[in-house]
């Protein structure tokens, strides 16, 4: 069993995206451990992109999430991380499979709508760092039985 964190980004929130990215995901059988909206601070922005610091894009990432507020969610399941990024398609949405949220809804890289962690441990850490324990739920969906064998 995975934890991976799903950050609905401003423009995700600005567009009215919320309820339908967190429905696709819903629907693919992963379960919601905590959810909130916030307004992110320059500390937890900068936090939680400190490994593009040196990039060319960094102050745009940082400038990004910080202008609107976001959604984040922490979601469980089987394969968690992988099948999140799958429903999320490529970073670049031009890249994005038809199908995926940002090949239906986005087009730059820059406004690609969504964040989600790219591996088990980063999944980890990532829940962490946004999420207090206190926020996290551990329950089981009623219909885990018919997702996963
Ligand atoms: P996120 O973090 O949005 O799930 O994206 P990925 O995990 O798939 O991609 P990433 O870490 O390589 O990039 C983080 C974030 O930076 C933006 N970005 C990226 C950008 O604006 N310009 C760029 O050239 C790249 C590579 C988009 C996602």
């Amino acid at each position: 069993m995975e934890t991976t964190l799903l950050l609905v980004k401003p423009d995700g929130v600005q567009r009215g995206l919320v309820g339908t990215i967190i429905s696709k995901i819903e629907q693919r059988g992963l379960n919601i451990v905590g959810m909130k909206m916030l307004s992110v601070s320059n500390e937890l922005a900068e936090a939680h992109y400190a490994i593009h610091e040196d990039k060319p894009f960094y102050n745009g990432l940082i400038s990004y999430i910080t202008s609107s507020p976001v959604v984040a969610i922490a979601w469980q399941g089987n394969k968690a991380v992988s099948v999140l990024r799958q429903v999320l398609g490529s970073t670049n949405p031009t890249e994005a499979n038809p199908g995926t949220i940002r090949g239906d809804y986005a087009i730059d890289i820059g406004r690609n709508l969504t964040h989600g962690s790219d591996s088990a441990e980063n999944g980890k850490i990532e829940v962490n760092l946004w999420f207090t324990p206190e926020e996290l739920i551990e329950w089981t969906r009623n219909d885990s039985k018919w997702i996963f064998e």
